[in-house]
């Protein structure tokens, strides 16, 4: 498990602004965004990594890649697209070690984003 600066946020710790919240993920903009819609949607209970998920928190994972689709739809950018990625690790870019999954959108994201 994390304590991690998403944990902080979960706990209301350092403010963020959240767009997304239920029992056990929460969804907040990126405080550095690389599109015009730059939202992380992390589970409550964090695992540092991708590599660290178990098999028995796969239903969890399918559930935070839907919570980012379900935005999509309310907000209204599901038919025009959006690009959904979890980094893991060095090589992957990752710099914050609770798991995340980015959703952008709002332009098209035609460069490689890390
Ligand atoms: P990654 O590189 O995949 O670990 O993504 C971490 C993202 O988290 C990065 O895009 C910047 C964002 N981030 C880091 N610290 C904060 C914070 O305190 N608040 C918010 N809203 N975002 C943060």
């Amino acid at each position: 498990m994390t304590d991690s600066i998403f944990d902080r946020i979960i706990r209301r710790e350092i403010p963020a602004d959240i767009v997304f919240e239920n029992d056990e993920l929460i969804a907040f903009r990126d405080i550095a965004p690389q599109a015009p819609v730059h939202v992380l949607f992390v589970p409550k209970r964090g695992f540092a990594t991708l590599n660290d998920v178990p098999e028995s928190e796969a239903a969890l994972v399918g559930r935070l890649l839907l919570a980012a689709r379900d935005y999509a739809r309310r907000e209204g950018f599901a038919e025009d697209g959006y690009r959904v990625v979890m980094n893991c690790n060095r090589d992957g870019g990752q710099t914050v070690f609770h798991i995340h999954l980015h959703l952008l959108a709002g332009a098209p994201l035609t460069g490689g984003f890390a």
